[in-house]
């Protein structure tokens, strides 16, 4: 179990700030404690808008980047990085489809999101971007590697 631990799975999961600014820190946290997924690292910041640009380097051919940017670096972010079997891929399932409009109900976007512009919240796409996400908003030893007691009754 000790091998396995370190083995874990992380994700970048990042509340913008619409969703810091709508009071859904605590709803939005729990929702990933209670699946069962560990909080390995977690920070508020307001990003600059080069910041931003990094974070969203793959969308800068986009028509909405520019908007995007600035909507990222307008307030305070909440930073996270979440641990567990499959959090990548389940922590978007948890997330929601991209535009709210298509996310579904009991999702986090379906119940507090309206448009794609304002969607509250933002999750890795897959474990390289993973990687690079945490690499980018996280130093290595602000990342808490700890057992925590429910381990053993969820794996
Ligand atoms: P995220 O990276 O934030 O988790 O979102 P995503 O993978 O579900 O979606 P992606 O296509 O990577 O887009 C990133 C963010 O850009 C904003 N967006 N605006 N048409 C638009 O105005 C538009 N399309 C996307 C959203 O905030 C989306 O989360």
């Amino acid at each position: 179990q000790e091998a396995h631990a370190a083995e874990m799975e992380r994700t970048f999961i990042a509340i913008k700030p619409d969703g810091v600014q709508r009071g859904l820190i605590s709803e939005i946290v729990s929702r990933f404690e209670r699946k069962g997924y560990k909080l390995v690292a977690i920070k508020l910041i307001v990003p600059s808008k080069e910041f931003a640009q990094k974070h969203y380097h793959d969308l800068k051919e986009r028509p909405f980047f520019n908007g995007l940017c600035d909507f990222l670096s307008s307030g305070p972010v909440l930073a996270m990085v979440w641990e567990g079997e499959g959090v990548i891929k389940y922590g978007r399932k948890l997330i929601g489809a991209t535009d709210p409009q298509k996310s579904e109900p009991g999702t986090i976007r379906g119940d507090f999101a309206v448009v794609v512009g304002r969607n509250i919240i933002h999750g890795s796409d897959g474990p390289e971007t993973a990687k690079d996400e945490i690499a980018l908003w996280f130093e290595p030893k602000e990342l808490v590697s700890y057992t925590s007691n429910a381990e053993k009754w969820i794996y």
